[in-house]
């Protein structure tokens, strides 16, 4: 397969300092499980590991491929290679989870558009929405809203929710579509360009892995109803995967987030509550957090009906979130620092006093 087709453009090209004869040695990560890769390169698709080298200088989450990553590798036979190196990304999509504090997990890299994912009914959030928002504007990354399973819904309450997201997230896209009926699925194609990379996201359930075999012709992930009861920790998805479509498109279906976490997503949010951020120039003191201080231009809007309480609400929230996140990152890199300080002084007292 052509580099081309899995998107490979002049930017990474120039990113990365290749001549047109390094080709052969680089790939994409199409699959990550566990440390265990598969990329795909114009020889074939290969089974992968990092080497020792790559995993030792390790420091972060950041240092170990992802899916949608560039890499360099060195193929061992038919079937299998090892990485050498990662190529320098043009997107990260990231998100703070659950249980691992102070690291950011990587969704997926090198994107061009998100799909951020809601089906009618009791998914419908729009909370939660500006949190994808929010992570896809930090990584720049263009974000376009799919509501799903609209056969499930009358008419006029899909017509509703539209208006409802229109207000709530002004100049964001928004396809209605239905992967049982086929509705909206021209939009949707039509939007779609060729060797341009899309990730799919949005809870376990809402229909990411139809929408891609439907883009597909036919069905090559697994997809599957979860019933209401028994829906705990289960995600039909269970890794995230690269696949080329037949129009040429290339998207990365991802297992369902109950958790989107922020991490460093200052200016994300920013672009997330525009309106909100334009206010804040006119507010008395320029520290105000908007939460009680006199003249707020925040407060006095969300006070006249001109903001919604309910995204004046999140913003706070997702604002406390990131700062938290922020405040904790920056408290691990002071300890790791003052801990490599006292490894390098054990070091110094040991070769001074030779043992
Ligand atoms: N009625 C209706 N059902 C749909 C539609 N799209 C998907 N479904 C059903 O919803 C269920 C979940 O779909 P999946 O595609 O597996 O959802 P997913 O988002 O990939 O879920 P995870 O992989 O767990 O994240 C399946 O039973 C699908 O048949 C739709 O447009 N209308
Ligand atoms: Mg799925
Ligand atoms: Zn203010």
């Amino acid at each position: 397969m052509k580099l081309e087709r899995l998107g490979f453009t002049h930017r990474i090209r120039n990113l990365a300092n290749l001549t047109s004869d390094d080709e052969s040695e680089i790939g994409r990560v199409i699959v990550e499980h566990k440390e265990r890769y598969i990329i795909q390169s114009v020889e074939g698709s290969f089974n992968a590991e990092i080497t020792g080298n790559l995993r030792f200088s390790a420091q972060s989450r950041h240092d170990y491929p992802a899916v949608g990553d560039w890499v360099k590798i060195a193929t061992v036979d038919a079937e299998s290679a090892v990485i050498l190196e990662i190529l320098p990304r043009t997107s990260v999509l990231e998100r703070q989870a659950v249980g691992q504090h102070g690291e950011a997990q990587i969704i997926a890299t090198n994107i061009d558009h998100a799909f951020i994912v809601q089906a009618v009914g009791h998914d419908f959030n729009l909370k939660r929405l500006e949190r994808y928002l929010t992570i896809c504007h930090t990584a720049q990354i263009e974000p376009i809203v799919l509501l799903t399973k609209i056969d499930l819904a009358e008419k006029d309450a899909v017509s509703q929710l539209i208006n409802q997201l229109h207000q709530r997230t002004k100049g964001i896209p928004v396809i209605a579509i239905s992967s049982e009926t086929g509705v909206g699925y021209e939009q949707l194609e039509e939007i779609m360009q060729p060797h341009q990379t899309y990730c799919f996201l949005g809870s376990s359930g809402v229909g990411k892995s139809s929408i891609v075999n439907r883009l597909n012709g036919q069905s090559i992930f697994k997809t599957s109803a979860i019933s209401e009861s028994t829906n705990k920790g289960r995600h039909t998805t269970s890794h995230r995967e690269l696949l080329v479509l037949p129009n040429e498109s290339i998207v990365i279906d991802t297992p369902g987030m109950r958790e989107i976490g922020m991490t460093d997503q200052a200016p994300g949010l920013e672009q997330t509550y525009d309106e909100i951020a334009e206010l804040a120039q006119q507010c008395k003191f320029n520290n105000c957090d908007h939460t009680h201080e006199q003249g707020c231009a925040v407060i006095a809007a969300v006070n006249a009906g001109d903001i919604s309480e309910d995204a004046y609400q999140n913003y706070l929230k997702l604002k406390r979130e990131q700062q938290y996140f922020s405040s904790t990152v920056r408290e691990k890199r002071q300890k790791s620092r003052a801990q490599g300080k006292l490894y390098k002084a054990i070091q110094n007292e040991k070769r001074k006093n030779k043992y």
